[in-house]
């Protein structure tokens, strides 16, 4: 008998580590599905455009500055003070197709105007926010290569909480009630448990994910 989702068998390893595992027990979970106004698309890129991809991320600078290495284009958020500073690079020429895309598809009026590139590590994530509403615009869009990650979502005011895994060359979009109303994270872990599958899911040796938004003012 198929077992329904809150049922599931909790794999052993929650049980000696239950802080991992909290939100087995919140009352409002929902599994693979992310807030309304959320849009998820697997498979948005060929895995040949997301290895070309890849070779380009990787041939820019990294910064180490934070605990994950990340790149910004466009306008650096600066994380000590929730500032934007105008000491990067501006959007490399190998994301324009990506962002005319995105334009494209209806996600963003005109072209995103900042970007940050993540790359996390097992044991790397990023914790629970809401994108600075001053700053950025309504959409926030994000790109995801390299390896897969459980985005999990926790409303701002209510209890509810939501896990949305994360395939290598899905894109997730934001807007609505899941940009402003429901904070998103990724866990600091090296494996984590995909509840509707009842698997865990091992962090590969990277993920690298590409976030896009627009500024709301320019003026920095
Ligand atoms: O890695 C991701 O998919 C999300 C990144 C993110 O939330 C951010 O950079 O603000």
């Amino acid at each position: 008998m198929k077992r329904a989702p809150d049922q599931q068998k909790v794999p052993k390893t929650a049980k000696r580590r239950p802080d991992r595992f909290r939100k087995i027990t919140d009352p409002e979970y929902e599994a693979d599905k992310g807030p309304a106004g959320s849009i998820h698309k697997p498979d948005w890129l060929s895995a040949e455009e997301a290895s070309a991809l890849l070779d380009a991320i990787d041939a820019q600078p990294w910064s180490t500055a934070l605990k994950r290495r990340v790149q910004q284009y466009g306008r650096r958020y600066d994380y000590s003070d929730r500032t934007l500073k105008s000491d990067v690079p501006p959007l490399p020429d190998f994301l324009r197709p990506l962002m005319e895309r995105l334009v494209k598809e209806g996600h963003f009026k005109r072209l995103p105007e900042q970007i940050i590139v993540n790359e996390y590590t097992p044991g790397q994530g990023i914790a629970k926010h809401v994108d600075h509403e001053q700053h950025f615009g309504k959409t926030v869009a994000s790109l995801s290569l390299a390896g897969p990650a459980i985005m999990h979502f926790h409303h701002c005011v209510s209890s509810r909480s939501k896990d949305l895994l994360l395939e290598p060359r899905s894109l997730i979009v934001l807007k609505g009630p899941a940009r402003y109303e429901w904070y998103h994270s990724i866990t600091p872990c090296s494996e984590e448990h995909d509840r509707p599958r009842n698997r865990m899911i091992k962090r590969a040796p990277r993920r690298v994910s590409i976030t896009f938004r627009l500024l709301l003012s320019k003026k920095v």
